[in-house]
């Protein structure tokens, strides 16, 4: 296996802590998609959607799309725990908070970001309005997690499961939108300083 990504980027974070709370280590190749990489011929033959987190198997196929790669990979790294849930009922509301996550957070924090720095105009139109409305919708969003963590101590229940890798690698991202966790998210916040103090997240950060 062999793992194209770009270690900073959130999507490629997303499957970087997933690999090492499952104790995996991958090959890694690092593409450079602020300069384009990720849009030459010879990438995007690879990656249906052209974009990284990228796995390349070794019977030469790939596979691309950050959570169907963890997907693979808890499948054939089968462990006690499942970060996608155990039981019936856990693996839905694991599945229920991802796209949650998904949908509301992470979908709207990455279209604010595109479309507010314009990073991407090289190969995309930004609609400023667009990233104004998104950062909106990424602010509105952030009670529905901190109630839900007033109920339990992980997203999707009591057991730390891929969702919180997905709503901590958002929560890390909205910084680039100047949007902060405030006490007035106070469960939130706990859940934020408690998640960053895994040795898997803190074994990622790079040291000052
Ligand atoms: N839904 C995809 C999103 C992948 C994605 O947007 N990757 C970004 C980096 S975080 C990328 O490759 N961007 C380059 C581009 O848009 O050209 C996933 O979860 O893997």
């Amino acid at each position: 296996m062999k793992l194209y990504e770009l270690a900073q980027s959130p999507s490629a974070r997303r499957v970087s802590i997933f690999l090492a709370e499952k104790g995996i280590e991958v090959p890694r190749v690092n593409v450079d998609i602020r300069g384009g990489e990720n849009l030459s011929v010879e990438f995007k033959a690879k990656s249906l959607n052209g974009r990284i987190p990228l796995l390349e198997l070794d019977d030469g196929s790939y596979l691309c799309e950050s959570v169907a790669i963890c997907r693979y990979l808890e499948e054939t790294h089968p462990s006690v725990n499942s970060l996608f849930g155990n039981t019936p009922l856990e693996r839905a509301k694991v599945e229920m908070w991802q796209r949650i996550i998904e949908l509301q957070g992470l979908t709207a924090g990455f279209q604010a970001f595109r479309n507010l720095s314009g990073v991407y105009k090289d190969r995309e139109t930004c609609v400023e309005a667009w990233g104004e409305e998104s950062r909106i919708r990424v602010i509105d969003f952030l009670p529905t997690l901190d109630q839900q963590l007033s109920k339990s101590a992980f997203v999707a229940g009591d057991e730390f499961s891929i969702a919180d890798i997905s709503a901590y690698v958002f929560i890390s991202f909205i910084k680039n939108l100047d949007i902060e966790v405030t006490d007035s998210l106070p469960h939130l916040k706990a859940w934020f300083i408690t998640v960053a103090q895994r040795p898997a997240i803190v074994s990622l950060t790079p040291k000052k």
